[in-house]
């Protein structure tokens, strides 16, 4: 048991070292980084499509999925670079695995680089990839009580996107719950809610982008 505890602690520092060395090359290219988190199916990429609407070629995508390449292609054909990690089997992303695909993005017009990592809710949030924000989603078809069973990636976010709010009327899913049991993990949790269907809420969140990147986080 003790061993096991050893080589995972092993295998984090080793990621650690290689994010921080992510991070020094995003920080010399002056390029706010967010890591991308939630389920399967949440709205992670429509939620980069409304972005590449928006941002075109200042934003980037490394979007990581276990097998094909669907996500960047979606990325691309809406405006904004987007290369693909497929892992495989792994169900998250690691630091090594980002710093390989560095090279494939060219960085002069880049603002803003969203890394969308594998849909999970879990296995994700414990791995640094080196960006400077960490975002999850929850979307309103999973249930309120996402954040209270799988709290890991709620205490550590600095965002949370609920998504699919033009669903709300069509499924029980409870809002207040969530907003308070998020301040409960995490005081300093921003939420935003939105619908890419709809379009309803992208502002803010394009708002709290514009306000980090000026920040120069
Ligand atoms: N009604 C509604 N459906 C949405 C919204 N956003 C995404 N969807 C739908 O949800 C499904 C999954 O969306 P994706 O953006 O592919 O989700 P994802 O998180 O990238 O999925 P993975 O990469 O497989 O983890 C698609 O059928 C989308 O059309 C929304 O705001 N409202
Ligand atoms: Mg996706």
């Amino acid at each position: 048991m003790n061993e096991k505890i050893n080589i995972a602690t092993k295998a984090l520092s080793a990621n650690d070292q290689i994010a921080a060395q992510n991070k020094d090359f995003f920080k010399s290219k002056h390029v706010l980084v967010l890591n991308m988190i939630s389920s399967p199916g949440s709205g992670k990429t429509s939620l980069l499509e409304a972005m590449a609407y928006q941002y075109g070629s200042s934003l980037a995508v490394i979007t990581g999925d276990i097998q094909m390449t669907y996500d960047a292609d979606r990325i691309r054909k809406a405006g904004s670079a987007a290369v693909q990690i497929e892992t495989h089997g792994t169900c998250h992303l690691t630091a090594s695995m980002v710093q390989q695909k560095i090279q494939e993005l060219t960085w002069d017009k880049t603002r803003i680089l969203v890394i969308e990592n594998v849909g999970n809710l879990v296995c994700p949030s414990g791995y640094q990839l080196g960006e400077d924000l960490k975002i999850g989603l929850l979307s309103v078809t999973e249930g309120s009580e996402k954040p209270m069973k799988y709290p890991s990636l709620f205490t550590r976010a600095q965002a949370l996107v609920i998504t699919k709010i033009d669903l709300l009327p069509y499924v029980d899913f409870n809002l207040d719950q969530v907003q308070s049991d998020c301040h409960k993990l995490n005081t300093h949790l921003q939420l935003f809610q939105i619908s890419t269907k709809t379009h309803q809420g992208l502002e803010a969140w394009f708002d709290f982008l514009n306000s980090h990147f000026l920040l120069g986080i």
